[in-house]
């Protein structure tokens, strides 16, 4: 099976288990992993931020940093298919006793003129908005990388209404490879910032969230709450180590291979992928007009041989990552195009 459903599904390579095996390990609930402490380190340098705290998910980092930065019954701003919104199964109210505003952004992202008119003035009534999530890629858009003049222009807008604003850069890797543009300029536009090491950078588990000290002060007593505290991490924490070292510039194959699939998916009847939004490893493609469902061109797809996902009725997406060579995203490409001109 080709598997392209997502790039969580990548096994950590010989390497990565080897650096796993040694890895010098303590309890990191006390904060005394040395490898956790290593990472965190890591991860804050890299992202310009004063502090950082390993997750085991996007998830948790995403709604730690939800909860460290709105009260019960604030509203907050999230582009109406970022996946804060979408797929953390309503975690925002259940964690945190929050309202989403969905607001339709460009590509996925969210310019100052769509996010004015869901800001809520200060009647008592009212909602209070606190805080705006950004999310680079964007997943569901199709791997798109925000414009970082959009972005820094929403982060001079937060100062001047005081909203915190939190990036889901689950795939920031992604962005920075494809862009040129360092993780840490992107970092600078949001208060706190999410990022996953078991994405494209092939580590089994973890994320990790950064911010300031005292946010992330704060974060470790919510990471507790929610179960996420763990001893031994450093197990984990040194196979993200090495994907750091070893899986980054390679994301730019997984780039290439985004654009062998989408430019085959493009010729089906049909189907509509928007070309130019295929910046990084995600191929996002709707097959509404060729009046079939995701539901069965994911079948079809699998009886030759290639795993894909569906991100809505009509909608499917194809993930290309680093246990899927050139080889077989040409044969997986072959099957994409047979499979979508029915
Ligand atoms: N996304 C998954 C699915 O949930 C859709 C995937 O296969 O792409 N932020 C973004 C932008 C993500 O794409 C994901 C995972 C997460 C956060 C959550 O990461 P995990 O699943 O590791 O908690």
């Amino acid at each position: 099976m080709i598997d392209l459903r997502s790039d969580t599904v990548t096994r950590p390579t010989p390497a990565m288990r080897a650096a796993m095996a040694a890895a010098d390990v303590g309890d990191d609930v006390y904060a005394e992993d040395p490898t956790v402490n290593r990472l965190q380190e890591r991860v804050a340098e890299l992202l310009g931020k004063e502090a950082a705290l390993c997750t085991p998910s996007g998830v948790m980092a995403n709604q730690i940093a939800v909860k460290c930065h709105t009260q019960p019954g604030d509203e907050v701003i999230v582009e109406e298919r970022g996946h804060i919104f979408n797929y953390e199964t309503a975690g925002a109210a259940f964690l945190s006793n929050v309202q989403i505003r969905p607001v339709r952004g460009v590509r996925g992202a969210l310019r100052v003129e769509d996010i004015v008119p869901a800001i809520r003035s200060a009647v008592y009534y009212n909602p209070r908005t606190t805080l705006i999530c950004l999310e680079n890629t964007h997943n569901s858009a199709g791997g798109t990388v925000y414009p970082l003049d959009e972005m820094k222009r929403v982060h001079a807008f937060s100062r001047t209404e005081h909203l915190a604003v939190h990036l889901d850069g689950a795939r920031l890797w992604n962005a920075a490879v494809a862009s040129g543009i360092p993780l840490s300029t992107w970092a600078a536009c949001a208060d706190t910032v999410s990022v996953c090491f078991s994405k494209g950078l092939g580590a089994p588990v973890g994320s990790a969230i950064a911010g300031s000290a005292e946010t992330i002060a704060r974060a470790r007593t919510i990471r507790k709450i929610y179960g996420g505290g763990m001893r031994q991490a450093g197990i984990l924490a040194a196979a993200a180590l090495y994907a750091l070292d070893h899986h980054v510039d390679r994301l730019a194959e997984d780039h290439a291979k985004a654009r062998i699939l989408a430019e085959q998916a493009v010729e089906a009847p049909g189907v509509s992928v928007d070309l130019d939004g295929v910046q990084t490893n995600i191929v996002i493609m709707d097959v509404q007009q060729s009046g079939r469902t995701a539901a069965e061109i994911i079948r079809r797809a699998k009886e030759q041989g290639v795993l894909l996902s569906d991100m809505g009725p009509t909608v499917v997406r194809a993930v290309t990552h680093m246990d899927v060579t050139l080889e077989q995203t040409r044969a997986a490409a072959a099957v994409l195009r047979t499979v979508l001109a029915g």
